[in-house]
């Protein structure tokens, strides 16, 4: 089989860049390891951005997240056992970000590619990526019991942090910049209605905890946990007296959450990961196989979503008038964004969190930069411009290095 664009991955990434270059006249492959089922049930992201609802509207992957989204205008912090609103449109002249689920994105998309795109394999692992260098990558991947070809013009590594394709990027010219924290998330997803509009970001004393939510009648939610905490320990009762205790707010005594059936568990580690540069010769990475942000940002998705925008519209370039320009460009342009989101999500987290070796020192710290935010309107702007996504079209501050 040949294709332009041979695609590692069928998660947001590749499933998203399939789609934009399919609606760009460019045909492509996706191979992805897993099952469909698999794929479309996978627990992660919550938050779009704008830029990445776009994108999604443009693959022609919007209808039902404008039926079913759910439009936020703001987050709130809880800290020093009260509250304090972000309010976004107002700190960013009318930004805002929706809430739907990325499995909810996953199905829109694997249904497009289905239906009208070009093929997507599931069951299908990628083995080996060759001739990096040439112009014709070979891709070998094992489907149906045995070892199959795909030739291509490009390789597209969507395959996510413990994908093969970064390995591609030859250790001489690959640089891997990596940051692990002293502790994990614990997230369920309940049947159970959320008894707040917006997401709370909650700083304690028994440390961090998250509420969000899915729809008007499910709840996700998420605790901070030591690294290596199986989730065994931790029965329904005790995460949600736990939550409640983290989310506890004299602003609203006696503050509790609607419990439900919990239906998922799962402890995340937290990592940030960048891969420089996102492209060897005929191999590009795009998401999670090129970075990791700890989920504290909600940027993950996006940043998936950001480079297979920039990605596709520099193939449709290619196609269009022969140029290379903005192929050549991709690495330096997604890094400066990359960048960005790893240092906002570092930001979140670290000024959130409580590392078990932390003194009254850091503590004051955090305590301070809260304090800042809910205080002053420029310092809860900086916080309202990350979280809801700077522009794709960012001007280029130079190149990353
Ligand atoms: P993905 O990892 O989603 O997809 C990669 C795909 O490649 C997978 O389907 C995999 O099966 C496939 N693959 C791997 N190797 C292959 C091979 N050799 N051949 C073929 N296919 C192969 N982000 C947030 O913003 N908020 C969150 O709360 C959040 N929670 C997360 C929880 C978990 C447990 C994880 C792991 C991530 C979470 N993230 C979160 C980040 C997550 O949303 C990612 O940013 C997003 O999935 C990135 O999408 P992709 O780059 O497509 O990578
Ligand atoms: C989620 O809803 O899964 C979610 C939302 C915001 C985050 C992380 C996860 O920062």
């Amino acid at each position: 089989m040949h294709t332009t664009v041979a695609i590692v991955g069928g998660g947001p990434a590749g499933l998203l860049l399939a789609r934009l270059l399919h609606n760009a006249g460019i045909d492509s492959v996706v191979l992805e390891r897993r099952d469909r089922a698999y794929v479309e049930q996978r627990q992660r992201a919550g938050i779009l951005e704008q830029a990445t609802v776009d994108a999604l509207r443009a693959a022609g992957a919007g209808a039902r997240l404008d039926r079913e989204g759910l439009v936020h205008d703001g987050i709130e912090l809880r800290f020093r056992r009260r509250t304090h609103r972000v309010d976004f449109p107002a700190l960013t002249g009318g930004r805002r970000v929706w809430v739907y689920a990325q499995t909810e994105v996953v199905k829109d998309l694997i249904a497009l590619q289905l239906s009208d795109g070009g093929p997507l394999l599931f069951d299908a692992e990628v083995l080996t990526v060759e001739g990096a260098a040439t112009p014709r990558p070979v891709v070998r991947y094992a489907h149906e019991g045995r070892e199959q070809t795909l030739t291509c013009d490009y390789v597209v590594g969507c395959d996510g942090f413990h994908g093969i394709v970064r390995g591609v990027v030859p250790e001489s010219v690959r640089t891997t910049h990596e940051r692990t924290y002293p502790y994990s998330w614990l997230g369920i997803l309940a049947e159970a209605p959320p008894v707040y509009d917006e997401l709370i970001y909650a700083h304690s004393e028994r440390g961090f905890a998250l509420a969000s939510m899915r729809s008007p009648t499910v709840s996700r939610l998420y605790l901070q946990v030591p690294n290596g905490t199986d989730p065994a320990d931790w029965p329904d009762e005790r995460i949600w007296d736990e939550l409640d205790a983290r989310l506890a707010t004299d602003t609203e005594p006696g503050w509790r959450l609607e419990r439900g059936a919990v239906t998922a568990k799962s402890v995340l580690p937290m990592r940030s990961s960048v891969t420089e540069p996102m492209r060897h010769g005929r191999v590009f990475l795009a998401g999670d196989a090129a970075h990791i942000v700890p989920p504290t940002g909600a940027k993950g998705l996006n940043l998936a979503a950001a480079d297979v925008t920039v990605l596709a519209r520099a193939f449709a370039h290619l196609d269009r008038t022969g140029s290379a320009e903005l192929l050549d460009a991709y690495s330096d342009t997604c890094l400066r964004r990359v960048w960005r989101a790893e240092h906002f999500s570092y930001f979140m987290t670290t000024m959130l969190h409580t590392d078990p070796a932390q003194d009254g020192f850091d503590t004051g710290l955090q305590l301070s930069q809260l304090d800042r935010i809910a205080t002053s309107p420029h310092a809860a702007a900086e916080l309202a411009e990350n979280y809801t996504g700077l522009p794709l079209g960012v001007p280029a501050a130079g190149p990353s290095s």
